[in-house]
């Protein structure tokens, strides 16, 4: 099965995709998510440009060989620009090799190790109220587990919370990024409140979850983490800058809130010290970012190795293509923890046709030979490259600040 061709589709239904599809001389079609959210350019560039040319004449099977090749033979290594595009490829080559053995892609990866993937949903609210209407609007689509983010009194436009009934959608179509605000004592204030309140309107069944999206220092994560114990949360995530693996032992040590981190690490070598320590509970990596099914799959069984358990990013910055490949890794690993679920909005439909379902709080990528999913050139289209960014977050005194 030899690769003929290699291109880069950038589409733009709903919010920028964009995808590397490899033909191979019988035919086949591989798909490989290659959206990087806010930089999606450089990704393609980075594809087209470099790597595309040289998988012409190799075998797709080689997918071990094609990773190893991409990543020690460019010499720069790591980085979220290359290795979104070795994940694109890495992603595209697992499809080739599934649909060229008539099976899902999952039955390669060792086959189904549970029926359905636990899937949540976001809830986000200005206020109680909207909260609460929010979160009973995800239940009522079928989650069994709600992530909670709430507006800060005195804080205007603030990560997580949306108008109400609007998806969440962090890039925006502009120019320039727009500006959020942040606060870390005013929100250390009024989380534990917030928090309490969902769990007496919800009851203690349901899990909840939390983003604190990097923005605390690690002390002030412990406090956090302490202070949503009575709650018993799924997991915080993100809860200090996370490039700083060290800090994590200060806020391990304060609290037994579970921790998820990693939606921004692109390497195994992000989480050395964190899983080796036992530092986090959950790993936030998604294959899209992380250097594919290869490279999130050794991340996981070192994992596996000390109980954490996966997380995987499911945001709408995930192409349909990312979150099959997401779905038949996590469907069958046996370390499975829970899938983020953000469904991306009906147009993207126009362009990715994809066999995903979700029934009963339960993912699942479905039985089509490979990843299960389609793109339609055509309408890839009509939908041209718009650009949008992700916000800049700042404190009240005007000083940019971790968003
Ligand atoms: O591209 C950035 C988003 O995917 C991210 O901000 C969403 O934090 C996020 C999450 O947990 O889904
Ligand atoms: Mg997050």
């Amino acid at each position: 099965m030899i690769i003929e061709s290699a291109e880069v589709v950038v589409t733009s239904p709903g919010r920028t995709f964009v995808t590397l599809r490899i033909t191979t001389d019988e035919g086949l079609i591989g798909l490989g998510d290659a959206t990087l959210n806010g930089r999606e350019l450089a990704v393609a560039s980075y594809l087209s440009d470099h790597v595309a040319p040289l998988l012409i004449g190799r075998d797709a099977h080689a997918v071990e060989d094609t990773w190893q090749y991409l990543h020690r033979g460019a010499y720069w290594r790591r980085g979220p620009v290359t290795m979104t595009a070795i994940a694109a490829v890495d992603v595209a080559l697992w499809d080739l090799v599934a649909q060229r053995a008539g099976l899902p892609l999952y039955q390669l990866l060792g086959g189904a190790s549970r029926r359905g993937l636990l899937a949540y949903g976001h809830a986000g609210g200005r206020d109680l109220p909207e909260l609460s209407e929010a979160i009973h609007r995800r239940l009522a689509e079928g989650f069994r587990a709600i992530r909670v983010q709430s507006g800060v009194p005195g804080i205007a436009a603030l990560y997580g919370v949306t108008d109400p009934g609007t998806a969440y959608e962090p890039a925006r179509r502009a120019a320039r990024p727009v500006e959020e605000q942040w606060d870390s004592r005013a929100y250390l204030r009024h989380l534990p409140g917030v928090l309490e309140a969902v769990r007496h309107e919800f009851g203690p069944e349901l899990p909840l979850l939390h983003d604190v999206h990097h923005r605390l220092t690690p002390i002030e994560a412990a406090r956090l983490g302490r202070s949503l114990e009575p709650y018993d949360l799924f997991w915080l995530e993100d809860c200090t800058p996370a490039e700083n693996q060290e800090a994590l032992r200060l806020v391990r040590s304060h609290t037994v809130t579970p921790l998820a981190i990693g939606e921004v690490f692109n390497s195994v070598h992000d989480y050395r010290t964190l899983i080796g320590e036992q530092l986090v509970d959950f790993i936030r990596s998604s294959p899209t970012h992380t250097g594919g099914i290869t490279a999130l799959r050794r991340i996981l069984d070192l994992a596996g190795l000390h109980q954490i358990r996966s997380g995987m990013h499911g945001p709408t910055d995930v192409s349909p293509v990312g979150m099959a490949a997401a779905l038949h890794l996590g469907l069958a690993v046996h370390n499975f923890g829970i899938q983020e679920y953000m469904p991306h909005a009906a147009v993207t439909a126009d362009v990715f046709e994809t066999s995903f379902t979700f029934a009963a709080g339960l993912l699942h990528p479905g039985e089509l030979p490979g990843l299960g999913v389609r793109l339609d050139l055509a309408a890839a289209a009509r939908y041209p490259y718009q650009a949008a960014y992700l916000p800049v977050n700042r404190l009240p005194d005007g000083t940019v600040h971790d968003w």
